[in-house]
């Protein structure tokens, strides 16, 4: 066990300061291919999604900010929206596009070789780009569902230039605060090739575009056995990982609570940001949840993944740093690797209780949330919930 006043000061601040962004989807119905539940409750408009997202925040103290989905969230007052979450403690964060569910996608977007699609679909990023100004938005997220499916079905050559451009036209509308962050996917819904697979792909792009280009490194986006701690490594040293989207997976994009399916693997993840200063709010370092709350309640399901990530920071935060420095330089192999998993097996809930406790909040987020009464509020209030979209 350890507590609070076996932290050093900076430590206390890293923790207490760290924050994690919600994605208004996670708030809205989701499900797979076969099948949407809904959930009793769940918002119909982005103003529902902004008050539930509010309640996260309430609870656990640090999930102040929500990413929109455009179109999504789409809405004539985003002023009202941003003042309406801004009254209820928490602010608009990054915006992102949605090019992947229109007929007209159907063979790309970013990248289509057909003039008025590609068209179409850069102007639906400026469109992003005027929604971000009305909400204080400071960063534009791409993801793609863009690439192909046979062999010689498009030259793969001439998309990653057609991407270059689009890419360019979209960067040169954002205004000097704001960034572009290009999201990497290995496959889906494109089997043969994917536009933007890996974070190589991601990388170059942005590093062509300037400076606020920058890179989002979904967990769920790699093939299995990939070791993702250091791409995070490799990103940070490139000063381009500009986000996280967390989530955890047994298989491919499964979307599932983050922390929930490799708690170890969060935690090598959190060990390599705290290890490389990249904690700290002004690292430029976005942690954001992108998830799909499938069976589980929406709100609870992203109260416990804020309090996964929480925790897996602890643990990285407590590792006899001293200890490691010497086992490592000794080449003590067996020594360095017992420091690390003495970190990971220590329960640090009590002292994050103590945290909660001294930030004025319950102890127990989770327990406190449930008897809040606001699940059974918005049952009775609610009919007709939003659906997020297939498999995000
Ligand atoms: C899609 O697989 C990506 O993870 C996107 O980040 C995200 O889920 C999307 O923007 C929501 O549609
Ligand atoms: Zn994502
Ligand atoms: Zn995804």
């Amino acid at each position: 066990m350890v507590a609070l006043s076996d932290l050093t000061p900076e430590q206390h601040r890293l923790l207490s300061e760290q924050t994690i962004e919600l994605p208004s989807w996670a708030f809205g119905n989701s499900g797979t291919r076969f099948k949407v539940y809904g959930t009793p409750g769940t918002p119909r408009d982005p103003f529902e999604k902004v008050a539930d997202a509010a309640q996260v925040n309430r609870f656990t103290g640090m999930t102040p900010r929500v990413s929109l989905h455009i179109p999504w969230d789409e809405t004539e007052d985003y002023s009202k929206l941003r003042a309406d979450a801004e009254e209820q403690g928490i602010s608009l964060g990054t915006i992102n596009s949605n090019v992947f569910q229109d007929e007209d996608y159907k063979y790309g977007s970013l990248t289509n070789s057909d003039d008025r699609i590609r068209r179409k679909a850069i102007d639906a990023h400026l469109h992003c780009i005027e929604v971000m100004n009305q909400t204080g938005s400071d960063t534009l997220k791409i993801w793609l569902g863009d690439g192909t499916n046979y062999p010689g079905q498009d030259s793969i050559n001439a998309r990653q230039g057609r991407l270059a451009e689009s890419l360019a036209e979209i960067y040169a509308a954002l205004g000097p605060d704001q960034r572009l962050l290009l999201e990497y996917k290995f496959f889906e819904p494109a089997f043969y090739h994917t536009d933007v697979p890996d974070w190589g792909t991601a990388l170059l792009q942005v590093m062509a575009l300037g400076d606020r280009g920058v890179v989002c490194l979904d967990t769920g986006h790699h093939a299995p056995g990939t070791n993702i701690e250091f791409i995070v490594t490799q990103l940070l040293r490139a000063g381009r990982l500009g986000a996280f989207d967390f989530n955890s997976r047994f298989y491919a994009d499964d979307d599932l609570m983050v922390g929930a399916a490799d708690p170890f693997q969060l935690f090598r993840i959190m060990r390599e940001i705290v290890t490389y200063g990249a904690l700290d709010k002004n690292s430029g370092v976005n942690f954001m949840l992108d998830q799909c709350h499938n069976l589980e309640e929406k709100i609870p399901g992203e109260i416990r993944s804020a309090l996964n990530v929480q925790e897996a920071t602890a643990k990285a935060l407590i590792v006899d740093e001293e200890a490691l420095a010497k086992a490592q330089a000794d080449h003590d192999v067996m020594a360095a690797n017992g420091i690390i998993m003495d970190a990971f097996n220590t329960d640090v809930r009590p002292m994050l209780a103590e945290l909660r406790a001294e930030k004025g909040i319950d102890p127990d987020p989770y327990g406190a949330f449930l008897r809040s009464g606001y699940l059974e509020k918005i049952r009775e209030e609610r009919v007709g919930g939003q659906q997020a979209s297939w498999g995000a």
